[in-house]
């Protein structure tokens, strides 16, 4: 039995003749972002890889098959489903969306699964998951981590959401071996802040020097990706000491609401963006389009070499 992948033909196209293309994910569009913003976003982020002259391949679950690369419709139709509607599909669950022919978005794990299976090797997104705060007694780790550990796709995100436990998130990816890079700086950036106080384990300049590691991990065979944390422009972000409080107002909201698991990440992404009035869903949206820029650039350097 053959995985069941669905190709939009421009990717198809693409990947038959050796065109960069770059993945994107869905559950950002159900789960993280509100109606009509999210289509929005979603379009604008695939029209930016287009004009850096890659080919957006956006990744979901839907009707049985794993598609790779979405109609105009799909996307909007997607968008337009509401977050208990739509699973949010990490590695345990995709198998399980598939088989009942369910609907599911998938996340930074689901999309590597679905991107590596499609012969994509470069994924853009917005942040990924990592170590909840509090994980000593939740135990909530995101399956995000061990996705980079053993899927070979480098991910380019614009670091961890300062909701999670940035130290623990980095700790844990240094034990599973995964490459933590910092594009042009030597502080890890975090999300909706160019800084984040904490040091990069490694730093890179050129999108050729990503790709070039990518391609000598495969030729020592060891398994896994890259994660590539490309800090958001300083005209977008929202400095560290501005989002601190804000975050830590939603963290106890959540805390008081007893939300938790699955629940987290959207409800306080949702708290944020109204206790921001707004500014950090822009602050969002510019930080995917930079770093769709650069994994096109990536998957162009990717594409050069056969
Ligand atoms: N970052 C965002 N918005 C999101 C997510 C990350 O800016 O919606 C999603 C990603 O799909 C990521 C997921 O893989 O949240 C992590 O969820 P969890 O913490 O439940 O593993
Ligand atoms: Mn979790």
């Amino acid at each position: 039995m053959n995985p069941p992948l669905k190709f939009a033909p421009a990717v198809r196209a693409a990947l038959d003749s050796g065109r960069p293309v770059v993945a994107l994910e869905s559950t950002i569009i159900t789960h993280g972002m509100p109606y009509p913003q999210n289509l929005e976003m979603a379009r604008k982020v695939e029209d930016t890889i287009r004009q850096a002259g890659a080919e957006p391949a956006t990744i979901a679950v839907m009707s049985g098959h794993i598609h790779i690369g979405l109609t105009d419709d799909e996307l909007e139709r997607l968008a337009q489903t509401p977050q208990d509607q739509a699973m949010k599909v990490s590695r345990a669950d995709m198998p399980v969306c598939l088989a009942q022919g369910r609907t599911g978005a998938t996340t930074v794990a689901a999309t590597m699964i679905g991107a590596h299976l499609a012969g994509i090797r470069v994924f853009a997104t917005g942040g990924i998951g990592g170590v909840h705060r509090g994980a000593e007694t939740s135990f909530d780790i995101s399956a995000d981590l061990y996705e980079l550990a053993q899927t070979p796709v480098t991910v380019v995100c614009a670091g961890a959401k300062a909701i999670l436990d940035l130290p623990k998130t980095w700790e844990t990816l240094e034990t599973l071996g995964v490459p933590v890079i910092a594009y042009g700086q030597d502080d890890l950036p975090a999300f909706w802040s160019r800084q984040s106080g904490l040091p990069a384990p490694l730093r890179m300049d050129s999108a050729a020097d990503i790709a070039a590691a990518a391609d000598m991990r495969a030729a020592l065979g060891l398994p896994g990706g890259q994660l590539v944390a490309n800090p958001i422009s300083q005209a977008d972000e929202i400095p560290l000491d501005e989002i601190t409080p804000v975050v830590e107002q939603a963290l106890a909201d959540a805390d008081a609401q007893g939300i938790t698991a699955k629940a987290v990440t959207p409800f306080l992404l949702q708290r944020i963006f109204e206790l921001t009035g707004g500014r950090s869903l822009e602050s969002n949206i510019a930080l995917v389009l930079n770093n769709a820029r650069l994994a096109a650039e990536i998957a162009a350097e990717m594409a050069r070499q056969p």
